[in-house]
């Protein structure tokens, strides 16, 4: 099998190989239990044909999946490389570093730490590795203590006080921002004393004087950039001096757009990883790689993201770290950049598809890899939109927009990223072809009465937009070449 980063037009014995494998193991699988073998066929099928466009969404290579298939899953390994809980980690030594070292050869990072299970799980190692450094470690010093264990328990009590009682400034969410960034269902909310600063309610943009603003008010230990839905660069170098000017850490969550990153789309100043003293990233979207987590950190934070197994974390996943290596791999391949450049001018195109056909977007337009509709011109809730376009085989997801009347379930806007097409082979023609058809089905569907779930598509719509969408899915497989019967 050729290690073929073009997951979209792979050689043709890097297609037989793979096949023979999957075949393989899913005779095995079968063995065992037929209907997980059935299921996981049926959602190669499914996601075969699909127009995905979830933005936090994409496609793996073989590589990337076969890798996390193996017996790496087996061992525990707590602990960090060559500092293990576990005895025989050697093999999990060599998956982690070797992670590790793609991930700052990648992104240029002093430090890079490769066990986080997930976004969240990255943010809170980047979190508590924050707090340990700012506010731990002085404390301690302060204590006249070299380790927590050596504090009287009334110490303890006045430490573990000041360490939850820390303020974070993170972009809000109603304006892109995401849940872990200190928000109140979710643990960072209920951990740091909360604010948020918002977008220009004219132009939709991050108002880096309105930042400043709050963040000198607020005085933030840490001030968080990075979004889930915000269609539009962020200046982090901006970002860096406003942390500056108040003493805060800069955390940037680039999760979303780890691949612009990686693929060199966002350079200088809208490249996190020079400016930020921590940066978070998932490894599953843009980036195209296995579900999981990365902290990339300065050589000041990177002592005690190190300590995130077992601090925050348990036991890594040597598995899906040994496919971390892989993708990086995978993405510090030249054709990587190719791929990322085409994800952002898709994302225009997909864009210009839309307003040139009267949809309304969040900001106007997108400069990264997603575009955020405003649904509510069609009449339509984002729950509406997102289900009437899943009746045509288009999968989206709903998303608040700015000051959004229909709150966090319903929403009035829905999020498309252009990541996972992108890897299919879709081009700007295809994505102007992609908004011809959501608009076909949104223009016409109708809200039921007052319901906000609702709706009626007209006769034949769905199922016209599903069949052009198979023939552009078809022209452009997913894994082509692989066949698993
Ligand atoms: N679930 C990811 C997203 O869709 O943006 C991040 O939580």
């Amino acid at each position: 099998m050729t290690a073929d980063s073009s997951i979209a037009a792979p050689g043709t014995d890097y297609a037989a190989t793979a096949s023979e494998a999957y075949r393989a193991a899913l005779k095995v699988i079968e063995s065992v239990e037929p209907r997980i073998a059935e299921a996981t066929r049926q959602e190669l099928a499914d996601q075969r044909d699909s127009l995905k466009l979830i933005a936090s969404e994409n496609y793996a290579s073989p590589a990337v999946l076969l890798t996390m298939g193996t017996w790496f899953s087996d061992k525990y390994a707590e602990g960090t490389i060559g500092h293990r809980f576990y005895a025989a980690c050697q093999n999990v030594d060599t998956v982690e570093a070797l992670a590790a070292e793609h991930a700052r050869e990648l992104f240029g990072a002093p430090y890079a730490y490769a066990q986080p299970h997930s976004g969240i799980d990255a943010n809170l190692v980047a979190f508590w590795a924050i707090l340990a450094t700012r506010v731990e470690a002085p404390g301690l010093a302060e204590l006249g203590a070299k380790h927590v264990n050596d504090l009287s328990e009334a110490d303890w009590e006045t430490l573990r006080a000041k360490l939850g009682n820390q303020r974070l400034l993170g972009m809000s969410l109603d304006t892109g921002g995401h849940l872990t960034h200190g928000f109140r269902p979710n643990i960072s909310g209920k951990m740091f004393h909360q604010r948020s600063y918002g977008t220009d309610a004219q132009t939709g943009l991050i108002d880096y004087d309105a930042v400043r603003a709050a963040a000198k008010e607020f005085k933030p230990l840490i001030l968080v950039a990075g979004y889930s839905a915000y269609p539009r660069r962020v200046n982090f170098a901006k970002m860096r001096e406003i942390a500056d000017e108040v003493g805060a850490t800069l955390m940037v969550d680039m999760a979303h757009f780890a691949g612009l990153v990686a693929g060199k789309v966002f350079t200088g100043d809208e490249d996190p990883v020079p400016h930020a003293h921590v940066t978070t990233t998932t490894t599953h979207k843009s980036l195209r790689g296995p579900r999981g987590g990365l902290v990339l950190a300065t050589e000041e934070y990177a002592p005690a993201v190190d300590k995130g197994c077992p601090m925050v974390l348990g036991g890594p996943l040597s598995h899906v770290m040994a496919a971390k290596a892989v993708a990086l791999a995978e993405a510090r391949q030249p054709a990587f950049r190719d791929y990322a450049q085409a994800v952002a001018d898709n994302a225009q195109s997909l864009a210009e598809g839309f307003t040139s056909r009267g949809a309304r977007l969040v900001t106007g337009g997108t400069d990264n890899h997603l575009v955020l509709l405003d649904v509510t011109s069609f009449g339509l809730t984002g729950r509406q939109a997102e289900s009437a376009l899943l009746d045509a085989g288009v999968v989206t997801n709903r998303n608040a927009i700015p000051a959004d009347p229909n709150g966090a379930w319903y929403t009035s806007g829905i999020r498309f990223g252009t990541p996972a097409l992108t890897t299919r082979g879709f081009g700007a023609a295809e994505f102007d072809k992609v908004a011809e058809l959501v608009v076909e089905v949104l223009s016409n569907t109708q809200a039921e009465g007052t319901s906000k779930a609702k709706y009626a598509t007209a006769d034949g719509v769905a199922a016209r937009v599903h069949a052009a969408s198979s023939e552009m899915l078809a022209a452009n497989p997913l894994y082509p070449g692989l066949t698993l019967s």
